[in-house]
């Protein structure tokens, strides 16, 4: 299973592509426009989010409600474009058209095609610049913007509907913390069960109490100009042991989540399990202890490891966390020096979010339910929704105890 996205965040539209998915997947557009619903919300978020509508189509690979094998497309149509269509023209635009109103014919400099030269501290500008070649930042934040997580999310949708339907594997996404506010460590997990709830909380926060101290720290930060961080966990039910594996490095489950979530935009961090509180552990209390349950099936006692030894599932619940640093567009714009003057200055601001945190974890689900699709199907092979279910149940008949 391999997937990519192309578009721009102002241009007509995003497109995601899944090539490698078996036939017989059930999935509908209104299934992703429900996923994609979902990204939208989240206290924090800039004007554009509520202007803004996700319009999708599926343009390849789904016929009749059923995937056929072929690579799955989904467009996501931004519905800003028409307000962006000269700046980001596929084609040449006479010179005109960037400085002549179109609505009152006057002349004048029309803010979003002046070229941007102050680049902000943190974000692609910069160094996507220098590397690419640009003496304008906007081709680097068009491409380097967090908008093309939609698609990410519309080709999550996809994997997921594979997933429940072939082996009952459903995943959960939650906000643990924003800025210095955290859910305390002993608080319950939710389950996939807990999606409608978490889905009406304003930040995605199972624990009610810390869910209203985050709205409030979102407020404070508001008011004060700046923009706040802060930590998804995606949590993965019903996976069979055995998907990923120890031989190579590239084929290690744990690996490949890492790598998934770290290709969110804004993730600097990582931890699978307990992770980083593992490494001040000893080994009696770092590892989850075997045993059999009353029906014979062997279980582990704790799951620091987040369902993961070896590179491989080993049954118990995938447990992972994404660190978000806080969003590079800060109001209260931060010192850089102007690519055409060499001149210092503050950054360029437009408008932003003040914290991106509730979506990303449904970016982060999208992404691991993606990843753990392409790790599955390798061990079971199949073309079809019904011979990987086939191959799926005779490779567990065969170790009935896990
Ligand atoms: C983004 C900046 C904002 C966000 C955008 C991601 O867009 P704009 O600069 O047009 O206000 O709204 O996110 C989305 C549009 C989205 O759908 O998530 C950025 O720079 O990453």
């Amino acid at each position: 299973l391999r997937w990519l996205t192309s578009g721009e965040s102002h241009g007509p539209a995003l497109v995601g592509i899944l090539d490698g998915l078996p036939a017989g997947v059930r999935v509908q557009t209104s299934d992703v426009q429900a996923a994609l619903a979902r990204r939208r919300l989240g206290y924090g978020r800039g004007a554009r989010m509520k202007f803004e509508q996700d319009a999708v189509r599926l343009l390849g690979g789904v016929r009749h409600g059923l995937t056929q094998g072929g690579p799955v497309a989904i467009e996501v149509a931004n519905s800003e474009w028409p307000k962006w269509a000269d700046v980001m023209s596929a084609d040449p635009v006479p010179p005109e058209a960037l400085t002549v109103d179109a609505g009152t014919g006057d002349v004048r400099e029309i803010a979003r095609n002046r070229p941007l030269t102050r680049p902000r501290p943190g974000h692609a500008d910069l160094v996507g610049m220098r590397k690419y070649g640009f003496d304008d930042a906007r081709p680097v934040l068009e491409r380097a913007s967090a908008r093309e997580t939609a698609t990410r999310v519309a080709l999550g949708t996809v994997a997921a509907a594979f997933l429940e339907q072939v082996a009952g594997v459903r995943l959960v996404s939650h906000v643990v913390a924003i800025g210095p506010v955290a859910v305390p460590e002993d608080a319950p997990a939710p389950t996939p069960d807990d999606v409608a709830t978490l889905d009406a909380d304003p930040v995605r926060c199972f624990d009610p109490v810390t869910s209203a101290a985050m709205v409030a720290e979102i407020d404070q930060c508001h008011k004060d100009g700046d923009t706040l961080g802060g930590v998804v966990e995606v949590l993965v039910h019903g996976l069979p042991s055995g998907v990923g594996t120890y031989v190579q490095a590239d084929g290690r489950l744990d690996a490949r989540l890492a790598a998934a979530l770290m290709g969110i935009q804004a993730i600097k961090g990582v931890e699978v399990g307990d992770g980083f509180r593992t490494a001040t552990r000893r080994g009696s209390q770092a590892h989850d202890e075997i045993e059999r349950d009353a029906s014979g099936r062997i279980v582990r006692r704790t799951n620091r490891a987040g369902g993961i030894e070896g590179g491989m599932s080993n049954g118990e619940v995938v447990r992972v966390r994404a660190a978000m640093k806080p969003i590079s567009t800060v109001p209260r714009a931060l010192a850089t020096v102007d690519t055409a003057t060499g001149e210092p200055v503050t950054a360029h601001h437009q408008r932003s979010d003040v914290c991106a945190v509730p979506p990303a974890a449904v970016v982060a689900e999208a992404m691991v339910a993606l990843v753990v699709a392409q790790t599955l199907l390798e061990k079971t092979g199949g073309d079809s929704v019904a011979e990987v279910r086939r191959n799926l149940e005779a490779y567990l008949d065969a170790v009935p105890e896990l």
